[in-house]
């Protein structure tokens, strides 16, 4: 039932790239063996779909190798699908949570990727989950950003910490741990600047941020999660990159994948980064967001 559930959700949000996909499925349907023309063409619309070189080749070669061991028992469709999940194969689901006092779950990511309506949407999940949530504005470069956060608290019935535009956004995040521990908290969830002056002024102030945290609360953070716009593709890739150095993120979340035809792309983090999809956003509703489930998320690349 709740696979179900789960299952549609994916399966409407991820309505473009599965055109791409469907060329993938079409394949198996038209040709009935494993030839060097069905690999080409395998290869072929993997790419396409965005799942990136190393991980196409990858699965193609698995494919070729697999069929002259006759290891491909079943249907060939059914061999790439597990295939795809294994590429995907994922640690436990959601949030990695404190034994005990509050979890601090760091949000990072470029400007516009979707941080803090993702940071609305956990505090949401994590409110159903019957915890109770605190929200920190270390946004503070921007006036409209902390705005925006205390909106969505609003919204929530979730408490919040915030201060000046200007502030420095550490000394929020030392505020934020300090209550999350006087008033026992469950989870602190960090909303932090995407654009600075400078890059590396950015990468600085998130370290900032890590450090404060991690003084304040044992084990902390718990999860630094990075947002990535799906719409972006490969170009996302390159951001993980720089943000993994600096703030040794946890797990991914990937925006917009409602609004993409690059779906495939999970596949090239993954493989590019070794980094968990931990959660994939699926609209700009507060209900949006799911854990990211590998097998889920195959099957609804191919379901029509
Ligand atoms: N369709 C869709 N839109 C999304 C999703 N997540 C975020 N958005 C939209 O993307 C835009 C940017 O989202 P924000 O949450 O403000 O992004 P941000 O990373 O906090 O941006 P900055 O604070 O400017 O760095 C907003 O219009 C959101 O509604 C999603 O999963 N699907
Ligand atoms: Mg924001």
């Amino acid at each position: 039932m709740v696979f179900r559930a789960l299952f549609e959700k994916i399966k409407q949000g991820l309505a473009k790239t599965r055109d791409l996909f469907s060329g993938v499925a079409a394949l198996f349907r038209m040709k009935g063996r494993v030839d060097r023309n069905f690999l080409d063409e395998l290869e072929r619309r993997l790419y396409l779909a965005d799942v990136g070189t190393v991980a196409t080749s990858a699965i193609v070669e698995r494919v070729r190798q697999a069929f002259l061991d006759k290891e491909i028992t079943g249907d060939v469709e059914t061999f790439v699908k597990a295939e795809l999940r294994a590429l995907l194969n994922a640690p436990l689901p959601g949030l990695n949570y404190a034994p005990s006092g509050p979890t601090v779950v760091m949000v990072a990511g470029v400007n516009g990727s979707g941080k803090t309506t993702s940071i609305a949407k956990l505090a949401y999940r994590c409110q159903n989950e019957g915890k109770k949530v605190i929200v920190a504005a270390c946004d503070t470069f921007r006036a409209a950003a902390v705005e925006q956060l205390t909106i969505w608290s609003q919204r929530l019935g979730c408490d919040i910490v915030k201060a000046q535009q200007g502030a420095d956004p550490a000394s929020v995040a030392h505020d934020a741990c300090e209550k999350a521990k006087a008033r026992q908290f469950d989870v602190l969830i960090v909303d932090t600047a995407g654009r600075l002056h400078t890059q590396a002024h950015l990468m600085r102030e998130l370290e900032k941020i890590r450090r404060v945290v991690s003084k304040q609360i044992d084990g902390a953070p718990h999860e630094v999660l990075l947002v990535l716009d799906a719409t972006t593709g490969q170009n996302a890739i390159t951001q993980a990159e720089i943000f993994t150095k600096t703030i040794q993120c946890t797990g991914i979340i990937l925006a917009k994948l409602d609004g993409t035809a690059k779906g495939g792309a999970i596949f090239a983090i993954k493989q590019k980064l070794g980094l968990p999809v931990k959660f994939v956003g699926v609209g700009e509703q507060l209900a949006d967001l799911e854990p990211f489930d590998p097998e889920a998320y195959v099957e609804a690349l191919f379901t029509r």
